[in-house]
């Protein structure tokens, strides 16, 4: 590590360990687009990669400031989504083989809801309840649907900086998941600067518990936990009920109308780290939702991997933007192909 580096850490700590918790993002470092009056006409055409945008980007860019969200349609091919999951099968199937972390929200683990592939019997990593966590740490195809072309210029532009990858989550059934907003949960070093993509890998039916939404909740006074403001930890004196108590019940009282994602195989939703979203009920205990959903900050935001915050990250760059490998597991990098 450089002496410079070094220097901005122990200066970070100093200061994280000083402040207050904080009760709304930091206007000086909003996104761009956050902030009041911005002018996206003049945005799109200094924009360079816009111009190969395969959507209207003003229109996508005032969508996604008025409502928090944007729809990419058949954004990802065919092919790679049915090969992707074909590596997900893989995962499951010969589970023996891999160490990928998984999360089991099931009663019988809650005392230690994150294990490795291999420890997890087939029949539960093939129910519902589990989410397979950063496979993109493992498959080069999940590295490259999460900085695919379009995902990337759309959030270049949000962020108005290069786009990092933090994360993503792969899931075989609805999550059920109460409301929430991902910063509370997902955090950079600049809160603010989070986008998420939630990649349908089929088609997605009413009854598998889709995911839910509410446009223009990503303006809301946000939710404030106790102790650690608007964000939560082991700290917080509020939980996720409570969070999802509050999110609902704004909505419902400022107007805000809940919306269901019914998107198609290969499209998109992305959408603002405010979005109060969740996963609906699951009325068809048959019925998969194959999903993958991946976590995006900007460069200025999220400069060392989460899980090794003081060794400079590896990065790989696809399309202009970069995700980190996983420092913790070298030997599972990219073992599909
Ligand atoms: O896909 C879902 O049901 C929930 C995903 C989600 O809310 C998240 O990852 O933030």
């Amino acid at each position: 590590m450089s002496l410079l580096t070094k220097l901005k850490n122990a200066a970070k700590k100093a200061l994280s360990s000083t402040n207050k918790p904080i009760s709304e993002f930091e206007t000086a470092t909003l996104p761009w687009i956050d902030r009041t009056d911005v002018d996206i006409d003049t945005f799109v055409k200094q924009y360079q990669r816009g111009h190969d945008f395969p959507y209207d980007l003003g229109e996508k860019l005032r969508f996604w400031q008025r409502n928090g969200y944007v729809i990419l349609e058949q954004a990802i091919p065919s092919q790679w989504v049915d090969q992707f999951w074909g590596q997900a099968e893989e995962l499951i199937n010969h589970h023996e083989h891999y160490r990928t972390n998984v999360r089991v929200d099931l009663p019988s683990y809650a005392a230690h809801p994150v294990m490795e592939a291999k420890d997890i019997p087939v029949d539960v990593l093939n129910g519902p309840y589990i989410k397979i966590m950063d496979f993109h740490d493992n498959s080069a195809l999940g590295k490259q649907i999460m900085l695919h072309e379009p995902i990337v210029t759309f959030l270049e532009a949000v962020f108005g900086d290069r786009v990092i990858a933090m994360q993503s989550l792969l899931f075989k059934y609805g999550s059920q998941q109460p409301t929430h907003q991902d910063f509370a949960y997902v955090v950079s070093e600049i809160p603010s600067h989070l986008a998420a993509a939630w990649i349908a890998l089929e088609d997605i039916h009413i009854d598998s518990g889709p995911l839910y939404y509410y446009p223009g909740s990503h303006k809301l006074k946000k939710f404030d936990f106790g102790n650690t403001g608007i964000f939560y930890n082991g700290q917080s004196k509020q939980n996720p009920t409570d969070f999802a108590n509050y999110l609902d019940a704004l909505c419902q009282q400022v107007g805000l109308k809940r919306e269901t994602l019914l998107i198609k195989k290969g499209d998109v939703l992305l959408w603002h780290a405010s979005l109060a979203h969740g996963g609906d009920s699951i009325r068809n205990p048959e019925l998969t939702r194959k999903s993958y959903v991946c976590h995006y900050s900007s460069d200025k935001a999220y400069q060392h991997h989460r899980q090794s915050p003081n060794t400079e990250p590896i990065r790989r760059s696809i399309n202009g933007a970069d995700v980190y490998a996983n420092p913790l597991m070298p030997d599972q990098e990219d073992i599909f192909k």
